[in-house]
């Protein structure tokens, strides 16, 4: 394990609940087996390179605070390279097995496309040999289009079709790069794929355009045979004043209505579910539904601030529900719980990135081992299932396949007795949970 950039910091090890030494894990016990998988793999963590490597925690008011001492601030390939040494000890001390970057976070943009694809490789190389070293894996890769000014009005959405040549051309590398270094998925978040105001936009027209794009990514991803996933990521807004994907059923609609919903499936990350005016548990659902959850950005906002916040997850009942989700789907596949989140400008020191994730993993990790308890446990699931046990009949099966008609319902209902509902027991269900936490 390399050990030069975070001194003092040596690798956190599970020491159990009656620990109090603040860089160990206190749930999260990776080889421990789960409904018989262990925990490492249930989990699949990920952490975000653009939080941990490139974050300077500025504000909508103040700038930078985190210290990286580490870092030359310069755009150079060495710095970039160093970049990659430090991640990848951090990835190593941590015990998180997975990353995720974007382009333009691990390589410097520069003055050209071709300038940047160059440092892209080089850099590509740095984190090929660091991930053979330590046996850490790319969870997902993704093309940064939204930071660069060119992509103030849109990237697969702009009105200029320079612009969008720009990104196609970006998407292409970063995909390519993706499948390089052998990453599980590709994340398409379209944070400028919107618009600020209906009085400059073509709507239809954008959608048929993004639509196109993502078509063409599909083609270029078998044409690379590239095999990982392909994940949209929904926000409703930030920075666009409304966003295209904005929730996880409009992403669902968009995806069918142009064809696109065999390639792709969603990453749900709870900040942006919120900021839908969703509970994260929603959002999940919706994709599960679908047959279309795929990845996790595992963060939290906060109550009283509007904007995403990115704070790391430390809410148990909501690390619960989430794995909740993720056990009943089956569980992962390509897709992981990426830690798409920053420390607060406040937490500026070097160290409190372990704590950070320290935090969100033990989070996690109770979260699942409660999720799986309560699966043992199978009151809730009970109850939902004789919730509809009226629907375990004869008519109920064929109202499912469609093969019934409003006038047999109509005759049903004339015949039968004045309906009983039993109750909901919302709050009995409440309680059960509040029996494991
Ligand atoms: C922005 C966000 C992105 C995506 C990747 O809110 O979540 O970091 O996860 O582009
Ligand atoms: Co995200």
């Amino acid at each position: 394990m390399r050990d030069d950039f975070f001194p003092g910091v040596g690798r956190i090890v599970f020491e159990g609940p009656g620990s109090r030494n603040p860089f160990a894990f206190k749930h999260y016990n990776p080889d421990e087996a789960v409904e018989g998988k262990s925990m490492r793999d249930h989990l699949r963590f990920a952490a975000a390179y653009w939080h941990v490597m490139r974050n300077p925690l500025a504000d909508p008011f103040g700038g930078g605070t985190a210290l990286m001492p580490w870092d030359d601030g310069t755009d150079s390939l060495a710095n970039a390279q160093k970049r990659v040494r430090v991640f990848f000890e951090f990835l190593e001390k941590t015990g998180i097995d997975h990353y995720c970057f974007h382009d333009r976070d691990v390589a410097p943009e520069l003055g050209s496309l071709a300038e940047s694809n160059k440092a892209l490789d080089a850099v590509a190389e740095t984190l090929a040999e660091e991930q053979a070293r330590t046996g850490k894996k790319l969870l997902w890769g993704t093309a940064c289009l939204f930071a660069h000014p060119r992509y103030a009005q849109g990237a697969a959405t702009s009105p200029s079709l320079p612009v969008y040549a720009h990104a196609a051309a970006q998407v292409k590398k970063a995909l390519e790069v993706t499948h390089r270094l052998g990453g599980s998925g590709y994340v398409f978040w379209g944070g400028r794929e919107g618009y600020s105001t209906l009085w400059n936009t073509d709507m239809k027209r954008e959608l048929d355009h993004l639509a196109a794009f993502l078509h063409m990514a599909v083609d270029h991803k078998r044409r690379i045979g590239f095999a990982g996933k392909f994940f949209i990521e929904p926000k409703p807004r930030e920075p666009s004043t409304h966003q295209y994907d904005s929730d996880a059923a409009a992403c669902l609609n968009f995806l069918r209505e142009y064809g696109l919903l065999d390639a792709f499936e969603l990453n749900i990350e709870t900040n942006h579910a919120t900021l839908a005016g969703h509970t994260m548990r929603h959002e999940l659902t919706v994709a599960a539904a679908a047959g279309k959850l795929g990845s996790v950005d595992a963060n939290r906002g906060d109550e009283l601030i509007g904007w995403d916040t990115d704070q790391f997850p430390t809410n148990l009942y909501l690390a619960v529900e989430v794995m909740l989700v993720v056990l009943g789907m089956g569980g992962f596949t390509h897709g992981g719980l990426n830690f798409d989140a920053k420390r607060r400008r406040e937490s500026h020191m070097p160290e409190d990135l372990f704590h950070a994730h320290i935090g969100g993993m033990d989070t996690f990790a109770r979260g699942l081992k409660v999720a799986a308890a309560l699966r043992a446990d199978g009151r809730i699931e009970d109850f939902v299932r004789l919730r509809y046990a009226t629907w375990d009949s004869e008519l109920g099966r064929r109202i499912e396949q469609g093969s019934a008609s409003l006038e047999e319902l109509e005759k049903t209902a004339l015949a039968q007795p004045a309906p009983v509902l039993s109750s909901g027991r919302q709050e009995l269900l409440e309680n059960i949970v509040n029996e494991f936490l």
